[in-house]
C-alpha cells in the first residue's frame, strides 16, 4: 500500500516521478532550447507524431486530398515528444502549449498558425467546407460532438490511460475513478450510435474524425491493453462504427504519418508527397540504408 500523501502548503517541483510519456514535463511554460522548424513547400505545415490527437489531422488531411481538394497538401514533421522537441523555440512559436499537434497555414499572408485539435480540424473543415454540416439544423450538432471528443478524452488519456497503463505503482482510487468516467463516456457514444450510422447522423465528419482515433483506439486496436477491464466487446455499436471508419483508405493512410511505434511497414515518420506511403514507409528506408 502506498503511504497516504498529505500536501505540503505549497507545491514544490523536486523532480518527483511523473509516469511514462511525461518525464519532460515542467510547471512552466516556454522553450528550453532554440530550434527552428523545418518548413516544406506545401500550403500545410503540419508538426506532429502519431498518437490519438495527431492521428485526427492527418486523418482529415488525407480525407481532404481524396475528396480532391488539392489546397490540403501538406508536410508533416515529425515532433518527438520524448525527446522535448515541442520546447523548441520554433514549435513553441507555433504553439505556446507545446503539444502535437500544431499547424502553420502558409497559403494565407501572414501564415496563420493553429494548435489544439479540435480548433485544426474546424479550422480546415471550414477553409475547405468540407466534412462540417453546412446546415444551420446541424451544424451545431457536429460541433457540440467535436467539443465533446475535445473535453472528454483527457479523461481517458490523462485519466484512466496514465493510471491503469503508465503510472509506475497502480492505485484503485484514480483507476476507479477514470474506469467508471470512461465506461460512461463510452456508454454516452454507444446509445448516440444505436440510432445514427456517423456521431452527428448519415453524414461522416470531423466529429467522427476527433472521436475515433481515442475511442475507436480502445475497442479496435487495445489501445492501453484495457479491452478485458473495461469490456470493451460490450460495447457493440461503438464497435461497428470503428470498424467502418478503420476500413477508410485516408483513415489506414492518416494513421501512418508520423507514426514512430508498431510495424514498420506502417509508419511513415515524415509525410512530403503522396508517393511517400508506398516509398518512404520505415521498412524500405531501412532496407535502402
Ligand atoms: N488538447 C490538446 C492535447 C494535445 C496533447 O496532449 N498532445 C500530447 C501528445 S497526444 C503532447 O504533445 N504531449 C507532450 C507533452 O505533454 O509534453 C489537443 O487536442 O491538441
Amino acid at each position: 500500500m502506498t503511504e497516504p500523501y498529505t500536501p505540503p502548503k505549497v507545491w514544490k517541483w523536486e523532480g518527483q516521478k511523473q509516469g511514462r510519456f511525461t518525464s519532460t514535463n515542467r510547471p512552466i511554460a516556454g522553450a528550453t532550447h532554440e530550434q527552428e522548424l523545418p518548413v516544406g513547400e506545401h500550403p500545410l505545415q503540419l508538426y506532429s507524431l502519431g498518437t490519438p490527437n495527431g492521428v485526427k489531422v492527418t486523418v482529415l488531411l488525407e480525407e481532404l486530398l481524396a475528396a480532391g481538394h488539392v489546397g490540403a497538401e501538406y508536410d508533416a514533421w515529425l515532433i518527438r515528444i520524448g525527446d522535448g522537441d515541442q520546447f523548441g523555440s520554433g514549435f513553441v512559436e507555433v504553439n505556446p502549449n507545446s503539444k502535437i499537434p500544431a499547424l502553420m497555414d502558409q497559403s494565407t499572408n501572414p501564415p496563420t498558425r493553429v494548435f489544439e485539435s479540435g480548433a485544426i480540424l474546424l479550422y480546415l473543415a471550414e477553409k475547405f467546407n468540407a466534412f462540417l454540416p453546412s446546415d444551420p439544423a446541424q451544424r451545431p450538432e457536429c460541433i457540440s460532438w467535436l467539443f465533446w471528443q475535445m473535453g472528454s478524452a483527457p479523461y481517458l488519456g490523462g485519466g484512466f490511460g496514465h493510471f491503469y497503463a503508465y503510472a509506475e505503482e497502480k492505485q484503485q482510487y484514480p483507476i476507479d475513478r477514470f474506469a467508471m468516467e470512461t465506461k460512461r463516456q463510452l456508454d454516452v457514444l454507444d446509445q448516440r450510435l444505436t440510432n445514427n450510422k456517423y456521431i452527428c447522423g448519415d453524414e461522416y465528419t470531423i466529429a467522427d474524425v476527433a472521436i475515433w482515433p481515442w475511442y475507436g483506439g480502445l475497442v479496435i486496436f487495445d489501445q492501453y491493453d484495457a479491452q478485458e477491464f473495461l469490456e470493451v466487446d460490450t460495447y457493440t455499436k461503438v464497435r461497428r462504427w470503428a470498424e467502418e471508419i478503420h476500413a477508410r483508405e485516408p483513415v489506414k493512410r492518416g494513421r501512418m504519418v508520423n507514426r514512430i511505434r508498431g510495424e514498420l511497414s506502417g509508419q511513415l515518420r515524415e509525410r512530403h508527397d503522396a508517393r511517400d506511403f508506398e516509398t518512404r514507409t520505415q521498412d524500405k528506408l531501412e532496407i535502402a540504408d
